[in-house]
């Protein structure tokens, strides 16, 4: 891992020395005040901790160290003959700062297909489950299986000083990222295509070879996958995946202890299990509505029979976005290039033209726009892989690259364990009534 190595370690000891300086100086700086209504409201909108990869603005989408989806899928290097980005290099932008040159991107290609050996007893974890255990559950005890070949937590067991956490943090997330997509493909085949498992195939990159080993050789769907990789890595630091992995990391957890966390989080319904619920709730609209080709009338009273029956209509929404989900518009693009008559696709566009102004109705959504996974499993269901239950493992696979290139920084950056305060309820109602005070006021 020579040169991105030496690399993070020439520019994390920079980032080091320039927090250094702007703490001595501003430490003390109010960044921003927070209402009560925040404190008991899922905490929106308090600044309250720091993310390198990736920032999130709530009218313009995620960018990735200063740059766009757009940009990605004009500057990030493509594999031969593709058009989409390679999620090498944007790991490596999330990660060094800058974006990377072909060979870079090679570099990582190869020292993940290197690393990329799953032990026996890790199919073994998997294997012991019920065919009927979902396929997240499936995907954390695997990573938590592996957890067996963390070196930092050798290393942390044999002593090691705190200036080396980040190095052993830098080739367990490495490793973990290597082998994911086995895992993944591994759950698939197991759970779906009778144990019929694929072999890697050596000369693909990690996105491409993900597809392959999933059973899907069509160059479109390596595409998809490319580009599915890329767009679900990272939103910065406050999401449930990203804030879990970095919390559970700030104990010093090892990688593989964090990222399972995170992806117990991201197999909630509000957070990345949208991705199914959304297809699950496609399918039933159309078992419903006794039609393949809904009109958008159709389409708009299933919507409000949903809300009617007190449930989210799911993919719509976002904690901090204000408008449509630059993730779910270059998805879009996708379906526009490869499948513009798919029907379910063309579902997809049509529910978005109903459900936003049937949510400002509501007149309490703070955000009627969709979001990433109100597209994600038609462009899946196109290619035939309908097994909705598994797309949050695919969402999985992506977002480790961004938590894990944070977890890096983390300890890089040597960020102390998480611990912010929480009141009672009932010190709140001293505290309104001036008689208790509520600790670092
Ligand atoms: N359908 C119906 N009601 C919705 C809604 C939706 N898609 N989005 C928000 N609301 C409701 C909320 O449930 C809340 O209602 P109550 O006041 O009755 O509790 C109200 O509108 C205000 O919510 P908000 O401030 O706009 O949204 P939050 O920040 O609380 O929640 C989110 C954000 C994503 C959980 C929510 O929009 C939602 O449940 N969406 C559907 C699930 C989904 O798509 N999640 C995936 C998000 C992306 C990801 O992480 O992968």
């Amino acid at each position: 891992m020579g040169t991105m190595k030496e690399r993070f370690k020439a520019v994390s000891e920079a980032a080091n020395t320039e927090i250094k300086t702007i703490l001595k100086e501003h430490g003390t700086k109010i960044i921003g005040e927070v209402q009560l209504g925040q404190v008991f409201q899922g905490m929106r909108g308090i600044t309250g901790l720091v993310t390198e990869t990736s920032l999130l603005d709530a009218h313009e989408g995620i960018r990735f160290r200063g740059y766009s989806i757009p940009d990605l899928q004009k500057k990030l290097p493509k594999a031969p003959g593709g058009s989409e980005p390679l999620p090498e290099g944007l790991f490596y932008l999330m990660l060094i700062g800058e974006l990377p040159t072909e060979e870079d991107v090679q570099y990582i290609s190869s020292v993940w297909q290197r690393r990329s050996h799953v032990p026996n007893h890790v199919f073994d974890v998997i294997d012991a489950m019920p065919l009927n255990t979902h396929p997240m559950t499936m995907f954390v005890s695997g990573i938590m299986a592996l957890q067996t070949e963390s070196n930092f937590a050798k290393k942390y067991a044999e002593g090691m000083s705190k200036k080396d956490y980040w190095e052993w943090t830098f080739d367990d997330s490495m490793d973990l990222i290597a082998r994911l997509p086995r895992i993944a493909a591994y759950i698939y085949r197991r759970k779906y295509k009778n144990n019929d498992h694929i072999h890697p195939n050596g000369l693909l990159d990690w996105a491409g070879n993900l597809a392959h080993m999933l059973g899907y050789n069509d160059n479109s769907f390596k595409e998809l996958m490319r580009l599915y990789m890329t767009i679900h890595a990272d939103h910065e630091g406050g999401n449930v995946s990203a804030h879990t992995t970095h919390l559970v990391g700030s104990a010093l957890s090892d990688p593989y202890l964090a990222l399972a966390a995170g992806m117990n989080g991201l197999a909630g319904p509000l957070h990345g299990l949208a991705n199914q619920e959304v297809i699950k709730w496609i399918f039933e609209m159309r078992d419903d509505l006794k039609t393949e080709n809904p009109t958008r009338e159709q389409i708009g009273q299933y919507v409000r029979k949903t809300l009617d029956e007190g449930k989210v209509v799911p993919g719509y929404g976002h904690a901090v976005l204000r408008k449509t989900d630059p993730r779910f518009t270059a998805q879009m693009e996708f379906g526009k290039k490869h499948m513009p008559n798919d029907p379910l696709v063309q579902m997809v566009w049509n529910i978005y033209e109903e459900v936003p102004p049937i949510l400002k109705s509501l007149g309490k959504v703070k955000n009627p726009w969709p979001n990433v996974d109100a597209h994600s499993g038609a462009l899946l269901v196109h290619y035939g892989l309908k097994e909705y239950e598994f797309y949050t493992v695919l969402f999985g696979v992506s977002r480790a690259l961004g938590v894990l290139a944070s977890l890096i920084w983390d300890r890089a950056l040597q960020l102390p364990l998480e611990r912010p305060k929480s009141v009672t309820t009932e010190l709140v109602k001293r505290w309104l009534k001036g008689e208790d005070e509520i600790w670092g006021e």
